[in-house]
Formats: structure tokens, sequence, C-alpha cells
């Protein structure tokens, strides 16, 4: 009874907070899932403020208010894409910087409900840490914190492959290109299997735990958002992001056997 009863807590929750109107606009989420059931699942990994929110809500074609977009998710936040042949994907993202419900998120798409891909996603040390965090925040430091939870999230990914009886896909998203736009090609080249980087090291320990045959790795330039503000630059910038961003899509895809 417990998913019954915590589905009413969040309709009621939904009414209270968002009245009648909010309430109406949710109504398809409530037999969607007959729909969403189909649709390949894809946990969103990577360390607090490297871009996963931003990302799952682009992908999902959910515009973000700015207060969505705020570092330090403290729940799992799902999204689903449905595109116009009925294809689609359901998106987990797992908080990124928050011990009790990380866990329990983490238990959830590598084990519990185990997802068919994962968004790994990095930003090249260019993570946003929050306004009160206390912790060393150099590019430097920010790269160790991307590769120590890099080390966690690709155990588990290790452990639930080893355990499926069909093929997981893990694409490294690396993020926020827009801040380090000359050095995109190193960047890709820093997270890419076999490059010889400590991140690397860690990507080519991932395939030989799983098997080449039952993990398939890409990498793949992004950004979401662009920080330049004149008309013009804007206005490329943003389909420069759509591209990527349909790149992504289509290469998830093409994974998930949907071309
Ligand atoms: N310049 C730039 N900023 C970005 C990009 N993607 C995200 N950001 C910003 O980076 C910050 C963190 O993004 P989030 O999506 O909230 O990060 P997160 O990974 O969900 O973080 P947690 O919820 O703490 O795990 C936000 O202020 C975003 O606006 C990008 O591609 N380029
Ligand atoms: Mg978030």
């Amino acid at each position: 009874m417990a998913p019954a009863s915590s589905a009413a807590r969040v309709a009621i929750g939904t009414s209270l907070a968002g009245g009648a109107l909010s309430a109406l606009s949710n109504a398809p989420l409530q037999f969607g899932h007959l729909l969403r059931g189909r649709f390949p699942t894809v946990a969103v990994t990577g360390m607090t403020g490297v871009g996963k929110t931003r990302l799952a809500d682009r992908l999902a074609r959910r515009a973000s208010v700015e207060s969505t977009v705020d570092v330090g998710s403290a729940t799992m936040e799902r999204r689903t894409r449905k595109t116009a042949k009925g294809r689609g994907f359901r998106f987990r993202v797992v908080p990124g910087d928050n011990a009790a419900t990380r866990l329990s998120a983490l238990d959830e798409v590598f084990h519990d409900d185990p997802v068919d891909g994962v968004l790994h996603v990095v930003a090249n040390g260019h993570a946003t840490r929050r306004a009160n965090a206390a912790t060393d925040t150099t590019r430097e430091s920010l790269l160790a914190a991307e590769l120590e939870d890099f080390t966690i999230t690709a155990h588990r990914i290790a452990s639930m492959a080893v355990r499926r009886d069909k093929p997981v896909w893990l694409i490294i998203v690396v993020t926020k290109t827009d801040l380090f736009s000359d050095d995109v090609a190193a960047a890709v080249h820093y997270y890419s299997p076999g490059s010889g980087s400590p991140f690397a090291a860690k990507v080519d320990e991932l395939r030989s735990l799983a098997g080449g045959a039952r993990l398939s790795v890409d990498v793949v330039p992004m950004y979401t958002e662009a920080q330049t503000s004149t008309g013009k630059e804007k206005k490329h910038a943003e389909r420069a992001s759509a591209h990527l961003l349909d790149r992504l899509e289509s290469r998830m895809a093409q994974l998930s056997g949907h071309v």
C-alpha cells in the first residue's frame, strides 16, 4: 500500500501548493505511467554543480525556471522525454551531494530498478559550488572531486552491468564547454578511455570490470546554457547547444535500439 498512499500524499501536496490549476495540469501524469513503462530508463549521475538537473531539463524539453537550476538538488528528480514517434526516455537524476538521499538514489538506479543507460555528467573542473560551501574550489580540487565521484559511480555501474543479461551503455557528457570553448578537444580526450589521464584510467578499469561486450562507453561534449549576452552571439550559442542536445539524443536512441 505504500506507493498508493505516497502518491496520494503527492497529489494532495500538489493541489495545496499549486491550487486547482496545477493539479489539473499534472493530471495526465497519473495515467502516463502506462506509457512510460515502455521507455528506456536513464540515470543521470555526476558530482554536485556539474549541470545534471539542467541537462535533464533540456533533454526532457522542460523549461528550467531559475529556482530549479539551483545547485544542490535534495531528492532524485524524474523527467520524461516523449518524442513525436512515441519513443522516449525516463530520466532519473541522482543528487550529487546529499548523503542520505544520494545513497538511496544510487541503490534505486543501479540495483533495485536498474537503468538501461547512464549519462555521467562532468564539467572539466567547472562545477558550481554552493554559495556557503566551505571546501576548496580550485579547478584542480574540482577535477579531483569529479574523479572521486566517478570512481564511486563506476563501481555501481560495473556491478550492475555484470548482473544484467543485456548490455548497458554509458555516455560521459562533458558539459559547460561554453566555459572552456578553446579546450573542448583536450577535455574530451581527458575523459576518454585509453587517453592515459587519471580519469581515463578509471574508465578503462570500469570497462575491464564490466567486460567490453556488456558496456559501451561514449564521450560527448555539451553545453546547455551560455554566458554570452549579445543578440547575435546568443542566437548562435543557442543553436549550437540545441545541435549538441540533438546529437546526444540520437546517440541515446541508437544505443537503446530506437533506430
Ligand atoms: N555556463 C554554463 N553553466 C551551466 C551549464 N549547465 C549548468 N550550468 C549551471 O551550473 C549550475 C549547476 O547546474 P545544476 O544543473 O543545478 O547542477 P546539478 O548537477 O544538478 O547539481 P546537484 O543538484 O547539486 O547535484 C547552475 O547554476 C547552472 O545554471 C552549461 O552548460 N554552461
Ligand atoms: Mg541538481
